[in-house]
């Protein structure tokens, strides 16, 4: 990509070091525009509350931090997207746009007519769709990070990518994981959640990015139907469970995994996209809630739903992956620098899922 291409030229004249301040000083864009391109979004004053972008705003987190934003920032200050055409709900609840994040004209002119001033990238192949699609997963999660890194940087916004317990790999400590230790994941999911680390950490460095990245654990919710992920087994025997009282899991009965229910997750975002800089330590943070394996979820379920029945039928792949990520993961530096803490434990987690995907699944039979 033709980034950094305008700066190369002064570093070779004037030396990497002095760029690197200057480059500090006066915001210079890493991606080369047209010369008579205006910056006018930072002569812009900034208004109370921030101006929000969600980029993959239909997945699983999207809807939902568009909620809480909203109701933090006011409905017209948070903008969801996506390429996919969204449902009337949430059509109907305030503006949606389309975004293409492999569009790099499209995007920086979304942030400029809607004067974007933090933007959260949502958009992503996860784990086990990754391995299925790996040219498609390097393109969305590498060459689209590109671009929402250099729009970022271009427009001054604060910037929000999740990183992942996919970011680890193998030789990872497993239980506990720390946020700074040897990560060499072995999938295209946990390879660009890595590369996103290093480059939004590295931009920060260099052009004085406002980069902030949580690395999530598996997140459940009850309001859509699993993704691609190796986490989202534990959705899926909840969907099942409601709906048919039996399930298939294709993880083994013990592997145990770092886990989160979707309220606490979308609140921690919210968290670090809000504390003050001077609070954060590090750019990029482990988050964690519960660990649990299938059979504990199982039994937990089990309270409520006493007659479920599960199969355990192991996919190589995913069991493959899950068994390099991290067991337990520690978050003890997103809990001293900005006060972090989960609220879901295990069994809160079970019965607000019960009662969510009993309720939905309800809605459904109703319509
Ligand atoms: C996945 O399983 O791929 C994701 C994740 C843990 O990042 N849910």
């Amino acid at each position: 990509m033709s980034c950094l291409r305008a700066v190369r030229g002064l570093a070779l004249a004037g030396g990497f070091q002095s760029l690197a301040l200057l480059s500090r000083r006066v915001s210079f864009s890493p991606r080369q525009v047209a010369s008579d391109a205006s910056f006018h979004s930072v002569s812009f004053s900034e208004s109370d509350h921030p101006r929000v972008l969600i980029t993959g705003g239909l997945g699983q987190l999207g809807v939902g931090l568009t909620k809480l934003l909203r109701k933090q920032f006011g409905k017209y200050n948070v903008i969801l997207s996506d390429i996919r055409k969204p449902p009337a709900h949430v059509y109907q609840s305030g503006p949606f746009i389309y975004s293409d994040i492999l569009d790099y004209k499209n995007l920086r002119e979304i942030v400029v007519n809607n004067r974007i001033s933090w933007l959260i990238h949502y958009s992503a192949l996860l784990s086990a769709d990754g391995e299925a699609k790996v040219s498609l997963a390097r393109d969305v999660n590498i060459t689209g990070l590109h671009n929402v890194l250099d729009v970022a940087v271009e427009h001054g916004l604060r910037l929000f990518i999740p990183s992942s317990i996919g970011a680890f790999g193998p030789m990872s400590p497993r239980n506990p994981t720390p946020d700074l230790c040897i990560q060499r994941p072995q999938t295209i999911y946990g390879v660009s959640k890595v590369h996103a680390e290093l480059m939004g950490e590295y931009y920060h460095h260099r052009y004085g990015l406002d980069f902030r990245c949580l690395r999530y654990p598996g997140i459940i919710s009850a309001d859509c139907q699993p993704g691609g992920g190796t986490t989202d087994y534990a959705v899926q025997i909840f969907h099942d469970a409601v709906k048919t009282g039996s399930c298939v899991c294709n993880l083994r009965p013990d592997t145990r995994l770092p886990m989160m229910f979707i309220d606490d997750c979308l609140r921690a975002t919210l968290e670090v996209l809000e504390a003050p800089a001077e609070a954060l330590s590090m750019r990029t943070y482990n988050i964690s809630a519960v660990s649990f394996t299938p059979e504990e979820l199982v039994q937990e379920i089990r309270r409520h739903l006493p007659d479920l029945q599960v199969t355990y039928e192991t996919d190589p792949v995913r069991q493959a992956i899950a068994d390099s990520w991290p067991m337990v993961f520690d978050d003890s530096n997103a809990h001293s620098d900005w006060g972090w803490k989960h609220n879901y434990s295990l069994p809160e987690l079970v019965q607000t899922m019960l009662n969510l995907t009993g309720s939905n699944s309800r809605m459904l039979q109703a319509n």
